[in-house]
């Protein structure tokens, strides 16, 4: 067996729960990886670049959003909320919410420990007056809050369709638990990318570029580095399709010849054109939207779109 090498000052042992999700995932058919494994540090530059890419339209069409609706967020929401944000933060997005809101508190949660606290720090400067407040914690549950906000009101804030890569069977349930955790009273700002034309869609998951290509063969790459496997990463091409019953794009490793490695020693074989599906994106109607969030228990109040329709900001009441 191979010894996973140590990377980044990270311990050489791997993580539980990610050998579980590769062992599990390659040996089931269809073969599939969940998408929270794509953000590793190099993942997580690569997700960074495809932000700024010229087909990879919702984080600029959210950003543009968020400034044009903010006046009337911060009216519809009022004074001395804090905000809960699911997710360890982006530097474009929350810092726009903070200034124009001024909440009384801002709550990042995330699994991820290291970006957590990087991305508080680093927030927590451009912010010398706001207390920061940082929970290590698995959002799909219910989480409890710090005391120093438990008198206040929350208000959720669940960016960039991060919403989309569950299933809306398991979108319902995390509506729910975010209910749960934020309390009577809440509110929650969301994003959530829109059905469109699928010219539109499969470009903006397989850019000209090729990023969006490097992004989902890093999961190999990780996986060879993590995990000492022995995948011929160059045995695999990328694959974003639209898979319109599921109303989702759907990113996939296909084999392009007949592949044979090993994870932890043990061995796998893939055929020519056999696949391992990495990523779902769900994208939903005007009204798609406003049922997934009342099946989840929230109330739509408010939402906002750019002219052509292709992104929405939805605020919602618990
Ligand atoms: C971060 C999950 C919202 O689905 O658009 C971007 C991830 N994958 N390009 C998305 C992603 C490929 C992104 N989310």
């Amino acid at each position: 067996m191979l010894k996973p090498e140590i990377e980044d000052g990270q311990a050489s042992l791997a993580d539980p729960a990610f050998r579980g999700d590769v062992l599990g995932g390659l040996a089931r058919r269809p073969r599939a990886i969940p998408a929270r494994w794509f953000y590793d540090r190099r993942g997580s530059e690569l997700f960074e670049a495809i932000t700024d890419l010229p087909e990879y339209y919702p984080t600029r069409t959210e950003v543009a959003l968020l400034d044009s609706a903010c006046p009337e967020v911060a009216k519809r929401v009022g004074q001395g909320r804090a905000v809960i944000e699911f997710g360890s933060g982006s530097s474009a997005k929350t810092p726009r919410l903070l200034r124009c809101i001024e909440p009384a508190a801002y709550v990042p949660i995330d699994i991820s420990g290291d970006f957590l606290r990087a991305s508080s720090a680093e927030l927590a400067t451009g912010f010398p007056d706001l207390p920061v407040l940082p929970v290590e914690a698995n959002f799909m549950h219910p989480v409890p809050l710090p005391a120093e906000v438990a008198g206040l009101p929350k208000l959720g804030f669940f960016p960039g369709s991060t919403i989309g890569n569950m299933t809306p069977f398991a979108a319902a349930d995390l509506l729910r638990a975010m209910r749960t955790s934020l309390g009577e009273g809440a509110m929650l700002l969301i994003g959530i990318d829109r059905v469109k034309d699928a010219g539109v869609l499969v470009p903006a998951y397989d850019d000209a570029a090729g990023v969006t290509a490097a992004f989902n063969l890093n999961l190999l790459e990780r996986i060879n580095r993590e995990l000492g496997a022995t995948i011929p990463v160059d045995a695999f091409r990328h694959r974003a399709v639209w898979n319109d019953d599921a109303s989702r794009i759907e990113m996939h490793l296909e084999a392009v010849r007949h592949v044979t490695f090993t994870v932890e020693g043990r061995p796998f074989e893939i055929k020519a054109g056999e696949t391992i599906h990495t990523e779902n994106s769900h994208k939903y109607g005007e009204r798609g939207a406003r049922v997934l969030l009342r099946a989840g228990g929230w109330t739509p109040v408010a939402e906002w779109t750019d002219p052509k329709g292709w992104f929405s900001l939805i605020l919602a009441e618990a």
